[in-house]
């Protein structure tokens, strides 16, 4: 995928060659990067948010019927049925001592085609991932920083919900709007949240309302709205040892950084260098009317992928508990 309006993007070693990097700051064998700023501390911290009782689950219907929102060249969630009532209608049905019937299914699906953890092995450049980890141990499942440590250790802490679309007075932020480190600091602001070193930040556009609204269309000329790369940005979630980035789009970025050409450009200079958890395509809204309604935007944030060996990635269905 190619961005016709800037003829020479540059190679992304060359634009991040001064971008800090937390390679080895765990260990030469880390696996989970910046989910090491959350320990035992921040556990209990952002337990302490918790005064209502209220849930809310982050995770997009798998097989919605008004359509899957995934990324261009991957394919919804396909569930089969296997067996069901109709199963025991002919002669060759499994006999259970005392008659159990029973249903079972399964399904096809990219394990990234639905609300998702990245695991840390997910994007690179250069021959090398995350912690500088050999990027042929990705050929046939991950053999380093896949998803599954991630899902071991799962993610709990202060979660901030930062609502760029009611900030912008919009109902969804357009195609390839972007913003900034600033932009979320001055959305907090008014807010009245503070964002504070090592909140696991929630980023609303409610862009993924154009999915539903246009259909196929939606993928004309795509390029999805978000945070976009400068240096000062880079070093602003360094500073901030943010660990983990939650957004309600597909990518968590502007697709092709406007300034440049080049796509995807955080999932390397946060994901790759930083070691930055990424998690895609949350479903915020019931969350970001209830922040709206009670003026409260952070809360206990709890969230663990599935346990995929090697997976490059793995749904999940957070939870934010006010
Ligand atoms: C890509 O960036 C290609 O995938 P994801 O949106 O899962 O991070």
């Amino acid at each position: 995928m190619t961005d016709p309006t800037t003829p020479t993007p540059p190679y992304l070693g060359d634009l991040l060659a001064d971008s800090p990097s937390n390679w080895g700051k765990w260990g030469p064998d880390d696996e989970v990067g910046s989910l090491n700023y959350l320990g035992p501390e921040q556990v209990l911290a952002a337990a302490q948010l918790v005064t209502s009782g209220k849930t809310f689950t982050l995770q997009r219907l798998i097989g919605d019927p008004k359509g899957d929102p995934v990324w261009p060249g991957r394919t919804p969630a396909e569930r089969t049925q296997i067996l069901d009532e109709s199963t025991w209608d002919g002669d060759d049905a499994p006999a259970y001592p005392g008659g159990l019937h029973y249903a079972d299914d399964k399904i096809n699906a990219f394990l990234q085609g639905s609300t998702l953890y990245d695991g840390l092995g997910h994007v690179w450049y250069g021959g090398q991932f995350w912690n500088g980890y050999d990027a042929r141990t990705t050929v046939g499942g991950l053999e380093r920083a896949s998803v599954e440590p991630i899902a071991q250790r799962g993610v709990v802490g202060r979660g901030v919900l930062l609502d760029m679309a009611r900030f912008r007075g919009k109902d969804n932020l357009a195609a390839a709007e972007t913003f900034t480190h600033e932009d979320l600091l001055a959305c907090a602001e008014a807010q009245g949240t503070t964002i504070r070193p090592r909140d696991i930040l929630v980023v609303r556009t409610n862009f993924l309302k154009l999915f539903f609204d246009l259909g196929e269309a939606f993928y004309e000329d795509f390029c999805e709205p978000g945070l976009v790369y400068s240096p000062e940005l880079v070093q602003w979630f360094q500073d901030m040892e943010i660990p983990n980035l939650v957004t309600d789009t597909i990518a968590n970025e502007v697709t092709f950084d406007p300034n440049n050409g080049v796509a995807l450009v955080l999932h390397n200079a946060l994901m790759r260098n930083l070691g930055v958890t990424l998690t895609e395509i949350a479903d915020l809204e019931a969350l970001a009317q209830d922040c709206a309604d009670d003026g409260k935007y952070d809360f206990l944030y709890v969230a663990a992928p599935l346990k995929v060996a090697k997976g490059s990635g793995s749904p999940v269905n957070p939870v934010a508990i006010k």
